[in-house]
C-alpha cells in the first residue's frame, strides 16, 4: 500500500527513533510512535501543546500526560509482550494518508494488533482499539490503564495526580507544579470483565483457547478545565471507535491527499517528500491561535518552545494548504507582543523584541546556559535569547508572507499593525550610529556557532526588509506616520555589508579574517563527540567553519534581492564551510541550488532535509544536551525547496509563476496549492533535456 511507513522487527536499541518515526498529532495533540507495552523507558510520550511547567529550577517545558494506552499481558503467571519476549514477527506502520498507527506482533501464545489516531475531527480525542488472538492455551491476564509514570525531559509536572474511578471511565486529573488543572478521561471497553487493579489500572482474566480473542478499545479525551466530563465520553462511546475513525478520515484523509506531491521517476523522494508533508499535517491547529514547537509535537525537546523555525519554515506550508493554521501561527505572535515588548524594555530597547524560545505568552524559555561542558557537565554561557535579534525580523516575514499567499489581509485591523510597529521600534533602537552609519552590533545570526558579532548579512538584510515592509503597511494608517518617517530615515543609513570583489557578502564584520579550517578539520579537534563546536571557546570559534546557512539562508529568502552572480558566488563559498549542525541548513542550500542551476544538490540537500526523521544521522546530542525528536522545520524546508526550489513558484502582485529547475532525478512534480483562497494543481513535465518544460496550472474546487 502507498504512503505507508513500516518497520518489520522489533528493535529495542531503537525505540526512540521509532518513537519519532511513527509519530502521530493533530495540532493540540502528539502521541509517539511506540507500543502498548512500553512504557517511560521508550519514551513513550503523550504530549499535550501549548502547555507548559517548570519543575523545581529546571527548565520550563510543555507538559506529557499519562499514557492511557498501557498494556501488559501475562500468560500463565509470565510476563509475554515486546518488552520481556521478543516477539517472532512483527510489524508497526503509520498510514500516513490517515493518520493512524498500527502495529501487529506475534508472541509464544497470542497475536497482537492495534490501531490508533489523534483525531482530526475531536482534537481533545485519542483512540485505540486492540485485539489478541490467542495461538496457544493458557491462562491470560490483560493488565491495562494509565500509566503514570511519565517519560519527562524536565519534571516531574505534576505535583499532585488524582485518579477518580467512575462507572465507565477513570479520571485523572493532575495539577502541574504551576498550579493549573490537566483532565484526562479515559474510557476502557473490554470484552472480558475487567477488575480495578491500584490506582489507575484494570485487569482481565481468563483461561483461554487456541482462536479466542480478547478485545480492547480505548478513548482518551484530554481538557484543559472542568467540563462535563461524563457526557463527553458517553458521546464517543456511543460514536464507536469505526464512527470515530470515519470522523476522522473524513477530515484527515482529504487534507493529506490534497497536500502530497507526485515526483514522476523518483519513489524514494516522493516518499520522503510525503512522509514530510504528512509530519508537517498532524502539527497544525486550526482551532487555537497557537505556534508550533520546533520539535512539533514530538517531545519536550526545546522545551516545546516556537522558534523562527515557524515563521521561515513552517508558515509557507501552512499557507498554502491549511490557511486556517497559517493564520494562527501569526495570531500567536500578535497574542505574545506584550511579552516581546517586556523583552525589549527587559534589555534595554523599545519595541517588541520577540522571545527566542517562546511559550504561550511569549515568554521566552531560551536558557542562558543552553548547552553543557563535555568535560565538567557544567552550563556554557550562551547568547542566544539576548542577540538572535533577527527573530523580530523573520516575524515580520512571516506576516508579509502570510498575506502575500493567503491575501488575507485582515490581521493589519487585529493588532497586525501594534505588531509591524514594534518590531520597527525595536531595529530602530537597537542599532548603533557610527562612521555616519546605523549598525546592529553584537548578535548572532542563524550560525549560532560565531556569537556577539557585529551586522550579520542575514539579520540586517532581514531587518532592513521587515523595515520596509513596515513603512508599506503603516503608511497608509495616518497614525503612524512620525514612525514611519523615522524608519524612512534610518533606512537611508543602515549599513548593509555588499559582496566583495568576488561577489561574496561577508557573514559579519571580522568574518573573512578567520580561520580557513575545513568542516573535517574542525570536526578532528574535537576531544569528544559530544563537544559543543561554537560560543567561546567551542573549535569553530575561530574558523569560517558555520553551524548552518546563514548569508545563504539570506540569499534563499530575499531571492528578488540579489542577482544570480552573487547567490551563486555565496553558494560556492559557504557550502564548504557549513556543518550542517542544524536540521535547518540543508533546504536553505537545496532552495539556493536550485536557483543557481546546481541541481545535483538541489536534489541532494531537498533529500537530506526530507528524509532527516526517516533515517538521519540526527545530531542528539548539542553540548551534552539532548535535542532529539522530529524535525518539522527540516520537513517544512524540504516542501520549499520543492515548491519554491524546483517548482520555481515565486510570487507576482497578481498570482503567482514558476520557473521550474528540475533535478537530473526527477522527470515531473505535480501537487496541490491552495493560493488566496483557490486551489490550483500544479504539473509540471520535463519536456526534453535541455531544460524545456511544459507546465500546467488548473483551477479545482477548494
Ligand atoms: O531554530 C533552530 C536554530 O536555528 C538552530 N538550533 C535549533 C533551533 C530549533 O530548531
Amino acid at each position: 500500500m502507498k504512503d505507508v511507513l513500516s518497520v518489520s522487527s522489533y528493535d529495542p536499541s531503537s525505540r526512540i527513533q521509532e518513537g519519532n518515526r511513527f509519530l502521530l498529532g493533530n495540532g493540540h495533540l502528539g502521541y509517539r510512535g511506540t507500543i502498548e507495552e512500553e512504557g517511560a523507558e521508550s519514551m513513550t510520550g503523550y504530549n499535550l501543546v501549548g502547555v507548559y511547567d517548570r519543575f523545581q529550577d529546571k527548565w520550563r517545558e510543555s507538559i506529557n500526560l499519562p499514557n492511557p494506552l498501557s498494556l501488559k499481558t501475562f500468560v500463565d503467571g509470565k510476563e509475554e509482550d515486546a518488552t520481556s519476549v521478543a516477539p517472532s514477527a512483527h510489524k508497526a506502520s503509520l498510514h500516513q494518508s490517515q493518520e493512524i498507527f498500527a502495529r501487529l506482533s506475534s508472541f509464544p501464545h497470542y497475536l497482537i494488533s492495534s490501531q490508533r489516531f489523534l483525531s482530526f475531527c475531536q482534537d481533545n480525542l485519542l483512540a485505540c482499539k486492540i485485539s489478541v488472538c490467542v495461538t496457544r492455551e493458557g491462562d491470560f491476564s490483560f493488565q491495562y490503564g494509565l500509566d503514570l509514570d511519565i517519560y519527562d525531559i524536565n519534571g516531574p509536572h505534576f505535583k499532585e495526580k488524582k485518579v477518580t474511578r467512575y462507572e465507565d471511565f477513570l479520571l485523572f486529573e493532575g495539577v502541574t507544579n504551576e498550579g493549573k488543572h490537566l483532565y484526562e478521561a479515559v474510557a476502557y471497553e473490554s470484552s472480558l470483565p475487567k477488575e480495578s487493579q491500584g490506582e489507575s489500572r484494570f485487569e482481565s482474566k481468563a483461561r483461554m483457547e487456541k482462536g479466542e480473542v480478547f478485545e480492547l478499545t480505548v478513548y482518551s479525551l484530554v481538557f484543559e478545565g472542568e467540563e462535563d466530563f461524563a457526557e463527553e465520553i458517553l458521546a464517543v462511546k456511543k460514536a464507536g471507535f469505526e464512527r470515530l475513525k470515519e470522523d476522522h478520515l473524513n477530515i484527515f484523509s482529504p487534507l493529506y491527499e490534497h497536500a502530497k506531491v507526485r515526483l514522476h521517476g523518483d519513489e524514494e523522494g516522493e516518499a520522503e517528500g510525503n512522509y514530510s508533508i504528512y509530519m508537517l499535517l498532524i502539527l497544525g491547529d486550526a482551532n487555537r491561535p497557537r505556534s508550533i514547537a520546533a520539535r512539533g509535537v514530538s517531545g519536550q525537546t526545546y522545551k516545546g518552545a516556537v522558534f523562527w523555525d515557524s515563521e521561515i519554515f513552517l508558515l509557507p506550508f501552512f499557507c498554502l494548504q491549511r490557511p486556517e493554521v497559517a493564520r494562527n501561527l501569526v495570531k500567536y505572535r500578535i497574542l505574545t507582543l506584550e511579552g516581546a515588548k517586556a523583552k525589549a524594555k527587559e534589555y534595554g530597547y523599545e519595541g517588541a523584541f520577540f522571545a527566542w524560545e517562546s511559550q504561550e505568552d511569549g515568554r521566552d524559555a531560551c536558557s542562558k546556559w543552553n548547552v553543557t561542558d563535555w568535560r565538567t557537565g557544567k552550563p556554557i554561557r550562551t547568547y542566544f535569547n539576548e542577540k538572535q535579534i533577527h527573530i523580530s525580523a523573520d516575524v515580520a516575514y512571516a506576516y508579509e508572507n502570510y498575506e502575500k499567499l493567503t491575501g488575507d489581509q485582515s490581521l493589519l485591523s487585529e493588532g497586525g499593525d501594534e505588531l509591524l510597529a514594534e518590531i520597527a521600534k525595536f531595529f530602530l533602537s537597537y542599532a548603533t550610529y557610527r562612521d555616519g552609519q546605523y549598525h546592529l552590533d553584537d548578535v548572532i545570526g542563524p550560525d549560532e556557532y560565531h556569537e556577539r558579532v557585529n551586522d550579520n548579512a542575514f539579520t540586517n538584510y532581514m531587518a532592513a526588509h521587515a523595515l520596509r515592509f513596515v513603512i508599506k503597511k503603516l503608511s497608509p494608517l495616518g497614525k503612524y506616520k512620525d514612525l514611519v518617517d523615522r524608519i524612512s530615515s534610518f533606512l537611508e543609513a543602515f549599513y548593509l555589508p555588499q559582496p566583495n570583489e568576488d561577489g561574496v557578502i561577508e557573514q559579519f564584520e571580522g568574518y573573512f579574517q578567520k580561520e580557513d579550517a575545513t568542516v573535517d578539520e574542525v570536526r578532528s579537534r574535537l576531544q569528544d563527540p559530544k563537544q559543543y563546536w561554537g560560543g567561546k571557546d567551542g573549535p569553530a570559534t575561530p574558523t569560517k567553519v558555520i553551524k548552518q546557512a546563514d548569508v545563504v539562508a539570506m540569499l534563499a529568502l530575499l531571492e528578488g534581492e540579489f542577482p544570480l552572480s552573487v547567490k551563486k558566488a555565496n553558494y560556492d563559498y559557504y557550502f564548504p564551510k557549513t556543518e550542517h549542525g542544524s536540521s535547518l541548513s540543508s533546504s536553505m542550500y537545496s532552495l539556493l541550488a536550485s536557483r543557481i542551476g546546481e541541481k545535483e544538490y538541489a536534489y541532494s540537500m531537498y533529500r537530506k532535509s526530507s528524509s532527516v526523521d526517516l533515517y538521519g544521522p540526527q545530531k542528539l546530542f548539542a553540548g551534552g544536551i539532548y535535542i532529539g525528536g522530529s524535525h518539522p522545520a527540516s520537513e517544512g524546508g524540504a516542501y520549499l525547496s520543492l515548491l519554491y526550489g524546483w517548482g520555481g513558484f515565486s510570487i507576482e502582485e497578481e498570482g503567482f509563476r514558476l520557473s521550474p529547475a528540475l533535478p537530473e532525478e526527477v522527470r515531473g512534480m505535480e501537487l496541490s496549492i491552495l493560493f488566496r483562497k483557490k486551489r490550483y494543481r500544479i504539473r509540471i513535465e520535463k519536456e526534453d533535456n535541455n531544460g524545456g518544460y511544459s507546465t500546467e496550472i488548473k483551477e479545482e474546487k477548494a
